[in-house]
């Protein structure tokens, strides 16, 4: 086995590395810093054809996209505790989490951040700028609701729903402007507290 994974600090990648250090996986860490420019040059897209990071390397076989490398290693390399299955009652509150935290989330922070820093080619009208803070503030609400009375998402504990929303908790906290409520506060510092989110964060300020 052996294991290489793409990273800059900051990025999505630290959803994966997070996971991999939580599951004691082995894998060579290539760290790099995030630049447009060489993400888009012809070294990097020999790598990686999306100029992406997260890219992960399996050997030869390139898995891109976060989730879609969490679910591959929690597959691949479990079985783990992190990872929820379809007879548990709280497969599909992990389920939804796992992927709303990318899709539903970190998609329009993306767009705020960039827009907000004129970063090319980020910039769009003021109207789908308000849309995406509103897609944004509705999920944090949801997200209120459904922590009440827990310490995780899930009853049965930390799952690795929590380290693809703690990435983008991370990345509302650092990035935009975005006020959280004393729930999703404490949440977030529970998250960020864990060792292994200690060893993937230590190169980034999580505040
Ligand atoms: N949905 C993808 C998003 C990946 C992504 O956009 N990564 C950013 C860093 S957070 C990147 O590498 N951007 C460079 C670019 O798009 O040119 C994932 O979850 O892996």
């Amino acid at each position: 086995m052996s294991l290489t994974l793409y990273h800059s600090p900051g990025t999505r990648s630290i959803r994966v590395r997070w996971l991999l250090e939580e599951m004691e996986i082995p894998f060579e860490l290539k760290s790099i810093k995030y630049d447009g420019k060489y993400f888009a040059s012809d070294e990097f897209r020999a790598i990686n054809p999306m100029g992406k990071v997260p890219a992960l390397f399996d050997g030869d076989q390139l898995v891109v996209e976060s989730i879609a490398i969490m679910e591959y290693l929690l597959n691949k390399f479990g079985p783990s505790s992190l990872n929820v299955g379809p007879e548990e009652k709280e497969y599909a509150t992990y389920l939804q989490w796992l992927h709303m935290a990318e899709g539903g989330m970190a998609n329009y922070i993306a767009v705020s951040f960039g827009n907000k820093f004129d970063m090319d080619p980020y910039k769009v009208s003021e109207g789908y700028d308000a849309y995406c803070r509103y897609q944004i503030e509705k999920a944090l609400g949801f997200l209120e609701s459904q922590l009440q009375g827990k310490e995780y998402l899930l009853q049965r504990g930390f799952s690795a729903a929590d380290i693809s929303l703690g990435y983008t908790l991370f990345f509302a906290k650092t990035c935009i402007d975005v006020e959280f409520t004393d729930t999703v506060t404490q949440y977030y510092k529970r998250l960020m507290s864990r060792p292994a989110a200690l060893v993937t964060m230590a190169d980034v300020k999580t505040s």
